[in-house]
């Protein structure tokens, strides 16, 4: 029996790819959110270049601080964990892809007004093969989300076509112009809602978003996971250092030492730009000679 999520959702979620979960967090949720970024923005105040927490925006400054992204939020703010640790965020997740659930990263995307950056077109599961699909993303929407600040986009149905080829001139860009490999660009959907909404999206689905133009920000808090038997598959950008810490990432359920195997199509994401390790996905993303979106 499901936890939350009805067997319609369920099914419209094996056929497109994603869902969208309407006021699915209460106001408080979103204010304590809220608070938690100020604090982050605060922070970057005394930073002239980003580090491990957080990532700046071209044009950041003391006076004006614009924060692109915090990194794995869910080690640096226990409200995020908490959040992340939840049946709000979990129930949904086993109820897509089973009991057991490892996360593969936490991040906060946070698109400033007027001008954030653009998240070019690319599938989760060509940065981070696995032995099998059931991974997923969970957005959830800080503020509102309308077609003019950037929402996430998607290109319904899929996450069971092909891995598309995101390599520029032979190296790993984390990126493709979706009309190259025959998309319409008319099928992309924008997932907007509320603040306080969730979106999931399958770790196959194409997508991306555009540059924010409006006056509104733009934050989403992205969790990612799998289930505990999808294994990384060797070239994968997911970080290992051993089973035992591969284990601590458990979210629920049990590990297991028995990777399920499924017949999909595979590419590996190497080589890397960088020999010193995976860089930025907007850094990388760079290596694109021409942007998706118009
Ligand atoms: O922030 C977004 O709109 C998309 C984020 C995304 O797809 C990513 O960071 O991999």
């Amino acid at each position: 029996m499901p936890e939350v999520l009805s067997e319609t959702q369920i099914a419209s979620y094996r056929e497109q790819g994603y869902l969208l979960l309407e006021g699915h967090l209460p106001a408080q949720v979103i204010e304590h959110l809220h608070a938690e970024i100020a604090r982050f923005e605060e922070e970057s105040r005394g930073l002239e270049v980003g580090n491990e927490r957080l990532e700046l925006e071209e044009g950041h400054s003391a006076e004006h601080p614009r924060v692109r992204r915090i990194r794995l939020p869910h080690t640096i703010s226990p409200m995020m964990r908490e959040l992340m640790l939840s049946d709000r965020i979990l129930a949904p997740a086993r109820d897509l892809i089973g009991p057991n659930l490892r996360l593969h990263t936490s991040k906060l995307n946070m698109k400033s007004a007027g001008n954030g950056a653009v998240v070019e077109w690319h599938q989760d599961y060509a940065f981070y093969p696995h032995t099998n699909d059931d991974i997923l993303a969970i957005g959830v929407f800080i503020d509102d989300m309308a077609p003019e600040n950037g929402p996430l986009m998607v290109y319904p149905g899929s996450h069971t076509g092909l891995v598309y080829d995101h390599h520029v001139n032979g190296v790993f860009a984390g990126a493709f112009v979706p009309e190259d490999v025959g998309l319409d660009p008319d099928r992309a959907v924008a997932l907007t809602g509320p603040a306080g909404s969730i979106s999931i999206h399958h770790g196959r689905i194409v997508h991306g978003s555009a540059r924010n133009t409006s006056s509104r920000s733009r934050r989403v808090l992205f969790y990612e996971m799998m289930a505990a038997d999808a294994f990384p598959i060797m070239g994968s950008l997911t970080g290992w250092n051993g089973i035992e810490d591969y284990n601590t990432r458990l979210l629920c359920g049990e590990p297991t030492l028995t990777p399920r195997l499924k017949d999909i199509p595979i590419r590996i994401p190497q080589p890397q730009p960088s020999a010193d390790g995976p860089i930025s996905i907007y850094e990388i993303q760079k290596a694109l000679d021409r942007s998706g979106f118009k």
